[in-house]
């Protein structure tokens, strides 16, 4: 991971602190990942994503910016990117994924809340994240509790605009959050100076069609028996889709397919096609957090599908691109952002189904739930999981967990236990 100590200074970053920074991914992801054996050789690109973390991709936000394109940092997969990229604004994902900001959040906010937004927050406290410092305005949401009072302390270090998204999902509900695309959209024209015509909506709908289509395609090819690529690597490269260029992103997800298919059609893979197959569902694991895959596939096992924020959720769901007003496209963006089933609405069934679905379609032969400590909804939510799961027959496992290393060998003895009774 390369280090830029002239651009993070920049960018008022606390380059002391953060100067050791690389130098500790570098390692930890030399570890977990560059140790794997048998990748396929497109993965290239994304680790060179990750070596290019906090240099190349900050720069080219940093030009981005200065040609006059606003830069717009988001923490949930209910932001309409495409209204972003529709007045030329560029679309970065904050959620915090690592224990180091930790510290810096607990001297303000209470210490039992949820790791992902203590870390997030932590960052921007701590001046340790080049993305947060790169941005223009945070884009919130009002999901959960967590998130929501935290936007009101954030907007005291960034521009916080907060959008209401409703927690059911009837007409009435459908009506309120229209009238809160319509207010972002006009809040990113402020932004911009830019107008958001059907014309630039139209064509980011395109882009990001492209996008969500590649990663379908590259998500079903991991689901073929034997796996082609690794849970790791497959949830890595669902990370960097969060701050990653969308249009080179998707060329190289497709090339990256392309090759799957010839490991394919050759009988290559990852590990023999007797190795355990698990999927995972639950809160969303943002980079660098990649403790749970690392423990399931340590213990012997491939993790083949993601139900989550960082996995299908951000992509199962295209929009119609046929119309041709921009009211008409708000709508329809509102439509396809409703299918999004996170647990913070209420009923949620339809994501009790969307895991039966995707379990059947990964050829998994368990699922593990997993939860970060304090999400309530998820957590509660796992009870109508653990159900569905006893209905079908599929073993279930959930886990609670943070960023933390402490419970590392207690959650590997579990998952162990787990892995051999599939
Ligand atoms: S659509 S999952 S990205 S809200 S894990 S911060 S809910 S206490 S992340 Fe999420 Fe949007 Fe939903 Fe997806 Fe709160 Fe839970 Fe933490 Fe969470």
């Amino acid at each position: 991971v390369k280090a830029n100590p002239a651009l993070w200074e920049r960018l008022g970053m606390n380059v002391e602190r953060f100067s050791g920074m690389p130098k500790m991914l570098t390692e930890a992801f030399r570890g977990i990942y560059l140790s794997q054996k048998n990748r396929p050789a497109r993965m290239e690109y994304f680790d060179g994503m990750i070596a290019e973390l906090h240099s190349g991709r900050v720069e080219e936000l940093v030009t981005a910016k200065d040609a006059g394109r606003p830069v717009v940092g988001t923490f949930c997969v209910y932001v309409p990117e495409e209204v972003i990229m529709a007045v030329g604004g560029i679309c970065v994902g904050l959620c915090g994924g690592s224990q180091g900001s930790i510290p810096d959040a607990e001297k303000v906010l209470p210490r039992n809340i949820c790791p992902m937004v203590k870390s997030a927050f932590g960052f921007k406290l701590g001046k340790i994240c080049p993305y947060f410092q790169a941005v223009d305005l945070v884009y919130g949401e009002t999901t959960c509790d967590a998130k929501k009072k935290t936007w009101e302390l954030l907007d005291r270090e960034v521009p916080t605009h907060v959008m209401e998204i409703p927690q059911m999902k009837r007409a009435r509900d459908k009506a309120l959050w229209l009238e809160e695309v319509k207010d972002f959209t006009s809040k990113m024209e402020e932004v911009s100076g830019r107008k958001a015509t059907a014309e630039g909506i139209g064509a980011a709908i395109r882009v990001m069609n492209a996008k969500r289509l590649a990663l379908q395609r590259l998500n079903d090819l991991r689901h073929h028996t034997p796996s082609p690529i690794s849970g790791k690597d497959m949830l890595l490269i669902q990370q960097i889709a969060f701050y990653d260029d969308p249009a080179r992103f998707t060329a190289n997800v497709n090339e990256l397919c392309d090759e799957l298919d010839e490991r394919i059609a050759a009988g290559v893979a990852v590990a023999p096609a007797a190795t355990p197959r698990v999927m995972v569902s639950g809160t969303p694991m943002a980079l660098p957090n990649w403790k749970l895959h690392h423990l399931i596939e340590s213990a012997g096992a491939v993790v083949v599908n993601e139900e989550s924020c960082i996995g299908t959720r951000y992509y199962k769901d295209l929009t119609d691109e046929s119309t041709a007003t921009v009211d008409e496209q708000l709508s329809l963006l509102t439509d396809r952002y409703m299918k999004i089933d996170c647990s913070c609405f209420t009923p949620n069934d339809d994501r009790i189904e969307q895991v039966l679905v995707e379990y059947r379609a990964s050829g998994a032969q368990g699922l593990i739930d997993y939860c970060l400590q304090f999400c309530h909804t998820y957590n509660i939510e796992a009870v109508k999981l653990r159900e569905m799961c006893e209905r079908e027959g599929i073993p279930f496992l959930a886990i609670e967990t943070d960023y933390s290393p402490e419970d590392v060998g207690q959650l590997q003895t579990r998952i162990e236990a787990f892995i051999e009774q599939i």
